[in-house]
């Protein structure tokens, strides 16, 4: 299965972690359509064919050129007779019956609906669905549904979560955590990851790494600043899980396993005073009318130890693709384990540490890949 092929001179790997794959993206049409159905095979808990066709979505975004007939995928990995089909019907009639399909399937739109409420997952959804319910106007009206304090802030700005976070958004929170997090360790190390640091311009969230060089001193630095921002009531809705992580624990084999690190899942409140999208004088004339001067942004903050930095720095920069295809090279052409926290060789039985991530592709014998490669 790991066949290679060669594309103007360019050796396409059946792993996203050999291949670059930056955000230009060539072939857009196929790699949307088969996004939609991964999303509908996820909704149905289908995995195999949510894995084949995400997997033949992300070879397409590799490709240096539009694939414009079905013979252009001849020999690519992962395109089987399911994706070809497809593939066939967009080429020739410019849709697929079968996406339009699922476009218009009651039980995806529902789930799809109710999914982009924060704080609502697949069983929550189904459940709903199950009852009857359609609208998200008609969960807020149903009385019997006794909702969580995630969901209940999922509905309470959800017209701001729903839209998509800009960079300059993005480097408005970066100021606030920066900010924040050096007022009380000034030494602290506070990266940018997720999406962004991908290159994006765009984002559902923003994703935070915080580590302190040579100490043990960030156990409480996420209580710290969660107090902080209480008092600068820029706190919206945050949720601290404490880690769970054991040096001795070997790397998770599940793929997409959560990993132990202490983290916050939390909702800031950002001015739009504080970002700066080269739009001033609109800004201040929005401030004048009574509409509010501020919006809710998903911030995810991660605090690891020092020594497993890169590794998380690895698995929270993503994409999800690019991670699962890192592990699965790991452990089936390694016979090594990795995760967010480590990497095992099961063969000498060591664990492998590394400094940096370059360190990491290292160990695994692969090419280093920069972040905005890593579009999977
Ligand atoms: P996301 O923020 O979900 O995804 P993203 O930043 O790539 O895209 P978006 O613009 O939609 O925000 O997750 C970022 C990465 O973090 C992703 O590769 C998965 C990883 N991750 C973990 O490793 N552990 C976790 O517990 C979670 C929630 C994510
Ligand atoms: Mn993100
Ligand atoms: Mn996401
Ligand atoms: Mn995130």
């Amino acid at each position: 299965h790991s066949a290679t092929r060669d594309i103007g001179g360019i050796r396409i790997s059946p792993y996203a972690c050999q291949r670059r794959t930056t955000l230009k993206n060539y072939n857009q049409k196929l790699t949307d359509a088969f996004e939609i159905l991964v999303e509908n095979y996820e909704f149905n808990e289908n995995k195999e064919f949510c894995l084949a066709f995400g997997r033949a979505a992300s070879m397409l975004k590799c490709l240096p050129f539009t694939v414009v007939q079905v013979n252009d995928t001849e020999g690519l990995p992962w395109m089987g007779e399911q994706v070809k089909e497809i593939t066939e019907d967009i080429l020739e009639e410019g849709e697929s019956s079968k996406v339009k399909a699922v476009l218009n399937d009651e039980n995806y739109r529902s789930i799809k609906l109710f999914t982009s409420v924060f704080g609502v997952g697949l069983k929550t959804s189904d459940k709903w669905y199950k009852m009857g319910l359609r609208t998200l106007e008609e969960v807020k009206c149903n009385k019997n549904l006794t909702l969580t304090r995630m969901q209940k802030a999922g509905f309470l700005y959800y017209d701001d979560l729903i839209s998509s976070v800009s960079k300059a958004e993005a480097d408005a929170a970066t100021q606030i955590v920066q900010d924040t997090v050096w007022k009380i360790l000034p030494d602290a190390v506070v990266t940018l990851t997720g999406g962004f640091r991908r290159g994006k311009q765009a984002g559902h969230d923003v994703d935070f790494l915080i580590t302190v060089p040579g100490s043990r001193q960030e156990e409480e630095l996420l209580h710290t600043v969660i107090d902080i921002w209480k008092t600068q009531e820029l706190l919206l809705y945050y949720d601290l899980i404490e880690s769970t992580f054991e040096n001795t624990k070997l790397p998770s084999r599940k793929v997409d396993a959560l990993d132990h690190f202490q983290k916050c899942f939390a909702i800031l409140k950002v001015h739009k005073e504080r970002v700066n999208e080269g739009s001033a004088v609109q800004s201040k004339v929005f401030a004048e009318e009574e509409t509010k001067d501020w919006k809710a942004i998903r911030v995810d903050l991660v605090v690891t130890p020092f020594q497993h930095y890169a590794f998380a720095l690895l698995g929270w920069t993503g994409s999800r693709q690019f991670e699962r295809d890192l592990r699965r090279y790991a452990t089936h052409e390694k016979k090594m384990m990795l995760d967010n926290h480590a990497l095992y060789d099961k063969t000498k039985k060591i664990f492998l540490s590394a400094a940096n991530e370059e360190e990491i592709f290292s160990h695994l014998g692969l090419d280093y890949l920069e972040p905005w490669e890593r579009n999977a």
